[in-house]
């Protein structure tokens, strides 16, 4: 990639979930994550749109997704390898695998080496949701749960941003506490380890739950690289191969005022008017 002045540099970034065209989420600050960046390789490993929720509700997009597009149709153009691993809610995105659009490779999964050698297999993560042991009623009572809680979320967002604190998740907060939520995160990951190994891979890449992670477990490594609703979190690869997750939020929060401007508020309103369209 080639930026005027990135202030990090990687060999290859991985971003998943954003979410967008819902009101969770954080377009602003994964646009401010790609514009500080420069990377040879990103992958974008699904659900990046929110295919179902903007089939819900009629959606009419934000400054931010049309800056994010715009990004990454030009990141495309100047060299760098952009790939597109459709998740479960860009799922109608998975009819054109195999195909690329204006230099973005649209991929089932997407096998990549890393720079020490170590080969590695990402993919979104839904593949999964079949090894987890909730029944199909647990499931639609946690979907549910897990709306109620994010507009809860977006409301103490909102009044955070109004008192000047940083980002905060609330969602974050109760999941760390349900010992539920943790179980259902453990099987997901062991379920991902036993994939890479099936597959004779030394690290497995994911997303889909929303929870960013790095170990080693029987000789594979594990890496999810989180979302941008709850968390602003990317794995990514440094020159010499090592693995990391970066907690944008964390970053742009140190640098006092955020992102552009006052990003909670500028997602907040135009993501309200599209969930009011
Ligand atoms: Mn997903």
């Amino acid at each position: 990639m080639d930026h005027v002045n990135p202030s990090h540099r990687y060999r290859t970034v991985i971003v998943s979930d954003a979410h967008l065209g819902t009101p969770d989420a954080r377009g602003e600050y994964l646009l401010h994550f790609l514009e500080s960046i420069d990377c040879d390789n990103l992958v974008l490993n699904g659900d990046l749109l929110d295919v179902w929720n903007m089939q819900r509700r009629r959606w009419r997009g934000s400054p931010a997704t049309t800056r994010l597009f715009q990004l990454l149709l030009r990141l495309a153009a100047t060299g760098a390898e952009v790939v597109y691993v459709p998740g479960n809610h860009d799922e109608c995105f998975r009819d054109y695998v195999g195909q690329s659009f204006a230099g973005v490779g649209l991929y089932r999964q997407w096998r990549h080496v890393l720079s020490d050698g170590r080969t590695a297999l990402i993919l979104h993560g839904d593949e999964f949701d079949g090894a987890m042991s909730s029944t199909p009623l647990a499931r639609l009572a946690g979907n549910l749960g897990y709306e109620l809680l994010l507009r809860f979320d977006r409301l103490s967002r909102r009044l955070r941003h109004r008192l000047g604190r940083g980002h905060w998740s609330l969602c974050r907060y109760v999941k760390s506490r349900i010992p539920g939520a943790l179980g259902y995160i453990g099987q997901f990951e062991q379920a991902a380890v036993a994939h890479g190994a099936t597959e004779g891979v030394d690290v497995m890449i994911c997303g889909h739950i929303h929870h960013a992670n790095l170990f080693e477990q029987d000789g594979v490594t594990y890496a999810n690289s989180g979302d941008w609703v709850e968390h602003c979190t990317a794995l990514v690869e440094h020159h010499d191969g090592r693995l990391e997750i970066l907690d944008w939020a964390a970053v742009a929060d140190e640098k006092a005022h955020g992102p552009i401007g006052s990003p909670a508020e500028a997602n907040d309103a135009s993501d309200r008017a599209a969930a009011c369209g």
